[in-house]
């Protein structure tokens, strides 16, 4: 599949509530093509970097505890408006005002365990996906394609 890549972190609370399957089950059923995936324990300079643009908001630092205290999923998706198409599905940052349907509106309750991240812009897709898979993400066709996409 064609089009743009969006980086997706599936937060330490949807790993350890057993939410993994049902966050990318969501994302996988969009039509979204899984480029790469992993389940790792994010450091604390990635985690620094990732979130470098809130550095002393009050939520940092327990936003950064936060995503290094347990193991995440980190993954990259594609599909033509990937971006916008994932954030679309993950739903507004604070899932108390999270539309029901969205990942967030349907499975979180706070900001601070809202479950999930998903790239906010282009630039913020580079950069992350840059950041958490140096080594590029995975080409690979589905024969489902012409059944998603017009050619
Ligand atoms: P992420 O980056 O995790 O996908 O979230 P969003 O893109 O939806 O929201 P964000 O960048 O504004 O916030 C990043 C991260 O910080 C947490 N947070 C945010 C928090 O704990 N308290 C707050 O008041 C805000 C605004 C949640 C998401």
């Amino acid at each position: 599949m064609t089009g743009e890549q969006t980086l997706v972190i599936i937060k330490p609370d949807g790993v350890q509530r057993g939410l993994v399957g049902e966050i990318i089950g969501r994302l996988e059923r969009r039509g979204l093509q899984i480029v790469a995936m992993e389940l790792r324990a994010i450091s604390r300079q990635t985690a620094e970097r990732h979130y470098a643009e809130h550095e002393g908001k009050p939520f940092y630092a327990g936003l950064v505890d936060y995503i290094v205290s347990s193991p995440a999923v980190v993954l990259a998706l594609s599909g033509p408006g990937a971006i916008a198409v994932t954030r679309s599905t993950v739903g507004a940052t604070r899932p108390a005002e999270a539309a029901p349907g969205t990942i967030r509106g349907d499975l979180g309750l706070t900001v601070g365990r809202n479950l999930i991240h998903a790239s906010d812009s282009a630039d913020s897709a580079a950069r992350e996906l840059a950041l958490f898979f140096p080594d590029g993400t995975t080409t690979y066709d589905r024969a489902i394609s012409p059944w998603l996409l017009e050619s």
